[in-house]
């Protein structure tokens, strides 16, 4: 068994709607240890960055503004298995998919407005958590 590490937001739709403290309730319950977390605002420059492996797709341009809109909650977790479990706790990425009692499925509206990300494999949880946070604020 490998504790490992994953990286998370959750969204601008989520910020929103008050949704900050039941998410990370989900996220603790379900036995991942915060590593690094903040609030903060992502600019277009780091939005287009942070997904540039989408850039092709017609969604590419809704994506960005959809996540620059506002302020998002940034976290690195920690758990065994972190990244695929993290993945199972929220759901497919349409919610009208997303199993029942998961994240998207609890908070999410929409495939473009989807509430949380996650990374998808160990490589990127790294990439994407020191996109936004450096060594000494992981803990
Ligand atoms: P994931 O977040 O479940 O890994 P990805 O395919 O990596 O899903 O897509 C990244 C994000 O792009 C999604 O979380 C969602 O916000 C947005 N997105 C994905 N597919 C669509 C789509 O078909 N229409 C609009 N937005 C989409
Ligand atoms: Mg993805």
């Amino acid at each position: 068994m490998v504790t490992n590490r994953t990286f998370t937001m959750l969204k601008p739709d989520a910020v929103e709607k008050g949704h900050i403290g039941a998410i990370l309730e989900k996220i603790s319950v379900s036995g991942f240890r915060i590593v690094a977390m903040k609030l903060t605002q992502m600019t277009k420059n780091d939005a287009e960055a942070f997904y540039a492996v989408h850039k092709e797709r017609p969604f590419f341009g809704e994506l960005v503004e959809y996540m620059t809109r506002g302020p998002i909650v940034a976290a690195v977790l920690e758990k065994e298995n972190a990244v695929e479990d993290f993945r199972t706790l929220i759901g497919a990425t349409n919610p009208a998919d997303a199993a029942e009692g998961t994240i998207r499925k609890l908070f999410a509206n929409s495939i473009s407005e989807n509430a949380v990300h996650g990374s998808d494999s160990n490589d990127n949880a790294a990439i994407e958590g020191a996109f936004h946070f450096s060594g000494r604020e992981m803990f």
